[in-house]
């Protein structure tokens, strides 16, 4: 075996040139990378080698262009154009041999061989969209050509990594291979040998247009309309979907053009650089600076949850989904009756979508295990408890689960803004207990917010995190205060939206502001949906807050139809409500609040800029551990949209310089604690630092 760079080696198997890509962790197309694979092409046709195979080491075919040279300086190397253009003009059959996963450039390195096999386990995909960019190297105009616009548009719009046995079907690989990696590179070499003997034509993608000629146009305007959406706001999906235009109307030069434009003005764009920065905050989460990264964690073989109402039956579905038996206990059984029922429900539902086979919703709640007792949960490795947030009932609950729970067994709480240390010091062993704050529905949210109490062990800390991915969660381990670091900061939010309501604004106007700037919806819609009667009592109420007076008025969200707005009891649409308007303004009027314009972007400045001082605040108590964790938690559990990378992110592309003028000049004006400039967001702005990539 020769090397060729750092990363790349050759190899002779009885005329059959091998080039192995060996760069962990996932084979990214570094520039040595390029450079080895490109010279190794040329010394297979130097050496008159009758076929060349290229697979990789490790646990993966190549997973991409190196997202970290992105926008960075590296030596002179070969384009990856180059690396396709040795490939696909070479005189004899190049196989491309793929385990593990082909994404983005890797994938698109593949479809410049003249053929793909592939292991069963193998999967494809172009999820370029994720971060903002389209292919860039070919794929928008080589995948259509091979598995069809309409799969194309589907493919690249969403990023899925599509299974070898579909890739197959789709002509996306010519073989697939059973076995493992070893079984992959005999297959391999044994294809490129019948290539040879039986003469098989040097196939070239770029050259078969039978599935982009004569494509009707209405495709893609149908498609625009299925993906608007989910897609409002996002640049890349249509940018995607232009390139695939072009591949079905254009020759495949042309295309080429429209890809390197478009790509261009993705990659230099915000949004862009907005998701790939995204994309390490997401992976830098997962690591916790004081603990070991061979900690041993706890293997979960049965959990339990405590409480079956709509959070403890979201978070058991978790655990049911992934086949991890769970025991799910109530205080009675009409009440777990009516839990479990809830869950079957959801589980139809996925199943009448098709996002999950029928059969499972059977073999899911087989999984989950009813009671009415919580000594139940003696064998269970993990249990959740999920009751209301009453300090004093949790307290006695982790009392009675520290009689009950097996030695080892991690005992968290879901509570969304309690003291986790004081919920902990109720039983004799507070290193076994955590904050596992799930998100609403929990088993459709991406965020699992651990906090990690004052005397949480080790184990417990790498565990909850290790149990959060199995589960599909993306986790943030943070810290106790009051509402950790999500509701913390939606607090401040909430705060000022009130207020300017007191001024003059509407519901609609400021939550208008939030959809504008890419929010799912804004404070108010978000409390329709949520309930506008969640911890209120008619007995307690005394009309001193406008949500009590609406309250008072049988106004309750949406659920009865009557809330900030109100709604069609068909479509549930939303419209703006005079009376609600006009009760504001009284109310305000009768505490002696001045009404006025108030402008969209005074609106967007006092809803956003006190969550930037807060996190800076977050920041400078060390309960987040770096400013990127606080985007992760507010774009998956928020709705912020990832476009813009999360509140600290966001900040920085902002100007920290600029919004701390903003914030004294508000201080001045209006007070309180929230516009108490923090002294982390003032030293910053004077350094030129950044808060996204502070680390306390
Ligand atoms: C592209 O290809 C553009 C081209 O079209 C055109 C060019 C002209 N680069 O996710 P994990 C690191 S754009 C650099 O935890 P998993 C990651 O940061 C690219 N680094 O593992 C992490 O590092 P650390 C299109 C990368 O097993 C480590 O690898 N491709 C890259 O859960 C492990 O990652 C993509 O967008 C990269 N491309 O999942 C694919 N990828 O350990 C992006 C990963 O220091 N990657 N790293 O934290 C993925 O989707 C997942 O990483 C993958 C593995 C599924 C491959």
């Amino acid at each position: 075996m020769a090397e060729l760079t750092q990363s790349v080696s050759i190899d002779n198997e009885s005329g059959v040139a091998v080039i192995t890509v060996d760069n962990p962790p996932v084979n990214a197309l570094s520039w040595h990378v390029r450079q080895g694979i490109f010279d190794g092409l040329n010394q297979a046709s130097a050496d008159g080698a009758q076929a060349v195979v290229l697979i990789c080491a490790g646990r993966t075919f190549i997973a991409g262009a190196d997202i970290s040279e992105f926008g960075g300086s590296v030596p002179e190397s070969a384009s990856l154009a180059d690396v396709q253009g040795v490939m696909e003009n070479a005189a004899v059959p190049v196989i491309a041999a793929i385990h593990g996963t082909a994404l983005g450039g890797g994938l698109e390195v593949a479809l410049a061989a003249h053929y793909r096999v592939g292991l069963a386990s193998s999967k494809y995909g172009l999820p370029e969209v994720n971060i903002g960019l389209l292919p860039g190297a070919g794929g928008t105009q080589r995948l259509p050509r091979l598995i069809g616009v309409p799969k194309a548009l589907e493919a690249m719009t969403s990023g899925r990594h599509m299974p070898a046995a579909e890739a197959a079907s789709d002509g996306l690989i010519d073989e697939m291979i059973d076995g493992d990696w070893a079984t992959l590179r005999t297959a391999a070499i044994a294809f490129a040998e019948r290539a040879v003997a039986d003469g098989l034509p040097l196939m070239k993608v770029r050259d078969r247009n039978d599935k982009v000629d004569g494509v009707d146009p209405q495709i893609f305007a149908d498609f625009r309309e299925k993906i608007a959406r989910k897609t409002r706001g996002f640049l890349a999906p249509e940018y995607n979907i232009r390139c695939i235009e072009a591949a079905a109307s254009l020759p495949f030069h042309e295309g080429l053009k429209v890809e390197a434009e478009l790509f261009r003005e993705l990659m230099t764009g915000p949004q862009s650089a907005a998701q790939r920065y995204y994309f390490f905050a997401e992976r830098a989460a997962n690591k916790i600076p004081d603990i070991a990264k061979d900690t041993p964690t706890i293997d979960v073989h049965k959990a339990g949850v405590l409480g079956a109402g709509t959070m403890g039956g979201g978070i058991a579905m978790n655990f049911a989904n992934v086949g991890i038996p769970v025991t799910i206990v109530e205080v009675n059984d009409e009440a777990l009756e009516r839990g479990l029922g809830i869950v079957r429900k959801n589980y139809e539902r996925s199943a009448s979508r098709g996002s999950i086979p029928a059969e499972a919703v059977d073999e899911r709640m087989a999984l989950i295990t009813g009671s009415t007792d919580k000594h139940d949960f003696a064998d269970c490795d993990i249990v959740i408890e999920a009751v209301f947030e009453d300090m004093e009932l949790k307290k006695t609950i982790f009392a009675e689960l520290d009689q009950i729970c097996k030695p080892g067994a991690i005992m968290a709480s879901n509570t969304s803004a309690l003291d986790v240390n004081e919920i902990a010091s109720a039983t004799t062993r507070p290193e076994w207990v955590i904050g596992m704050h799930f998100f609403s529905p929990a088993n459709v949210m991406k965020l699992l917010e651990n906090v990690r109490g004052d005397k949480s062990n080790d184990t417990v800390v790498a565990s909850t995190m290790a149990i959060g991915k199995q589960i599909g969660k993306v986790c943030a381990m943070v810290g106790v205060c009051r509402g950790f670091v999500g509701n913390r900061m939606l607090a401040m939010r909430g705060a000022e939206a009130e207020k300017m309501l007191m001024e003059g604004a509407t519901p609609a106007q400021i939550d208008s502001v939030l959809y504008e700037f890419g929010f799912p919806m804004g404070p108010f819609s978000m409390s329709d949906l949520a309930g506008l009667d969640i911890g209120w009592k008619a007995e307690k109420s005394t009309s001193s807050t406008i949500r009590e007076v609406m309250c008072e008025s049988g106004r309750r969200g949406q659920k009865n139809g009557r809330g900030y707005y109100t709604y069609d009891p068909e479509t549930r649409a939303a419209t703006p409500d005079p009376d609600v308007e006009q009760t504001i303004r009284d109310f305000a009027e009768a505490r002696g609040h001045e009404q006025r314009e108030v402008t969209d972007q005074e609106i967007l400045e006092r809803l956003l800029y006190p969550m930037v001082n807060e996190g800076a605040k977050i920041l400078e108590e060390g309960i987040a551990i770096r400013g990127s964790d606080i985007d992760v938690v507010w774009v998956n559990g928020y709705g912020w949209p990832m476009y813009r990378g999360g509140p600290m992110h966001w900040a920085d592309a902002v100007g920290l310089g600029e919004i701390v003028d903003k914030i004294k000049g508000y201080d001045n004006r209006l007070g309180g604690a929230h516009w108490k400039l923090s002294p982390l967001l003032e030293r910053l702005a004077t350094d030129g630092g950044s808060l996204a990539g502070h680390q306390p």
